[in-house]
């Protein structure tokens, strides 16, 4: 007999909680069975019973390229058949430092890891080794990854599924962690104020994606790198999202500004686990083995998984007519929806960035967590169902993000408002 999402579904949890390894995945948000995959290529994602559909999750964001890109697929293979895994240096790992310090004006020194959640919790230890000091600032909705002190007020799984704090997470490690409003530079401002002394760092998603997209204000991430400077605390921008996302580069090098410490992760793996975090020279150099933060990793810098990573990267220097390409196919889409929204007397704020939207549905602005917070979930839950029983993958949460990819063409966008356009008498 065939499978089925749904049978598959019921014999996952039986044996995994919620029968996911990553809670999002597992649709409750949106009321629906998750779909289980067979393949994916190009722009299109296909499932179990041989359906196909238009991918916007792209794995919540590495795959730029689109699915299993021949020249990722290539790179993959051949580093493979070197052997899998060494735990010692090799050259790739140089060729990928060099790459990331190349793409990033405020990168001298990296350390490969292996996710995103990794490259953050070791950039905190870093910044407090450095400093000397405890308490950190991050913001209301963003989501830095699932390590103790960043799981206060986070955005993604977290404010999906209505847990303020998670247990488990020691009282006393998250009273250390400061939470503002996104785009609040007052509040900063106080904040440090009273913290300064005491302050590690402050960590920020250069553009919020993790509470849907929720672009930085004019003159937000400035205030944070002048604040940041006058009291000797580390700026940390997570551009685990964003990181060749918008550009050849982070959303740092479209903004001019230059942070003491950044997060990657997502593209830079071209869709194998890897995260990387970075920085100034004399910042990193106090990790071990030349200072004594102690940060480390069996699978850290895995060639097969740099090797995908470098082919991406390679990919995207060369491509920035792809990037204006997908940026202009997002536009189209967004642009056509909002359209289709007004016609059909449906509210909503479409926040987009480059390639990167969310379809909040609520008639307010929204530019931080509490406003994110007013969308009318079920009927994005609705909207999200209807979309996909006519085969368009979107983030199965109003607080993700939406991608598209190179591999993205007009007629996947037409095809998608299409749809759009017929889901808004149901919802
Ligand atoms: N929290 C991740 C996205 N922001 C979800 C990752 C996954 O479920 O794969």
């Amino acid at each position: 007999m065939k499978s089925s999402s749904r049978g598959l579904f019921e014999e996952a949890k039986k044996y995994m909680p919620g029968g996911v390894n990553s809670p999002v995945r597992a649709f409750g948000a949106v009321d629906a069975t998750p779909l289980f995959i067979s393949e994916a290529r190009g722009a299109k994602i296909y499932d179990v019973e041989g359906r196909e559909y238009i991918d916007y999750l792209l794995s919540w964001g590495p795959m730029i390229l689109g699915h299993s890109h021949p020249a990722v697929i290539e790179a993959i293979n051949q580093a493979a058949r070197r052997g899998t895994s060494y735990g010692a240096p090799t050259e790739l790992e140089i060729e990928m430092a060099r790459l990331l310090v190349d793409a990033f004006p405020s990168l001298e020194m990296v350390r490969m890891v292996n996710s995103g959640t990794e490259a953050v919790m070791s950039a905190i230890r870093l910044a407090r080794g450095y400093t000397g000091r405890e308490k950190i600032i991050k913001f209301e909705g963003c989501y830095h990854g699932h390590a103790d002190s960043l799981l206060v007020k986070a955005g993604s799984g977290v404010a999906t599924l209505g847990i303020p704090d998670s247990p488990g997470v020691p009282r006393r490690l998250a009273e250390l962690t400061i939470t503002l409003p996104f785009n609040d530079t007052g509040a900063v401002r106080s904040a440090v104020e009273q913290y300064g002394d005491d302050l590690a760092c402050i960590i920020v998603e250069a553009v919020a994606g993790n509470m849907g997209v929720v672009p930085p204000m004019p003159g937000f991430l400035e205030t944070l790198r002048e604040i940041t400077s006058q009291h000797d605390t580390l700026l940390i921008f997570d551009e685990v999202i964003t990181g060749f996302r918008l550009t050849y580069g982070g959303f740092q090098n479209l903004a001019g500004i230059k942070p003491d410490l950044t997060c990657l992760g997502k593209i830079i793996g071209g869709g194998l686990p890897v995260g990387a975090f970075g920085g100034k020279k004399d910042i990193m150099e106090k990790l071990a083995p030349s200072g004594p933060v102690y940060q480390a990793g069996t699978l850290s810098g895995n060639p097969v998984a740099i090797s995908a990573g470098i082919a991406t990267l390679k990919i995207l220097r060369k491509g920035a007519t792809g990037y204006d390409e997908t940026n202009r196919r997002t536009s189209l889409l967004c642009e056509g929806m909002k359209e289709l929204f007004t016609k059909g007397d449906i509210p909503v704020c479409i926040n987009r960035i480059g390639s990167m939207f969310t379809v909040f549905f609520t008639p307010h602005p929204v530019f931080d967590f509490s406003s994110a917070l007013r969308s009318d979930t079920k009927r994005f839950g609705s909207f999200f169902r209807e979309m996909l029983a006519n085969q368009i993958y979107m983030a199965p949460s109003q607080f993700e993000t939406s991608f598209v990819s190179f591999a993205h063409t007009d007629e996947d966008i037409e095809k998608t408002l299409a749809v759009c356009k017929r889901a808004l008498y149901r919802i």
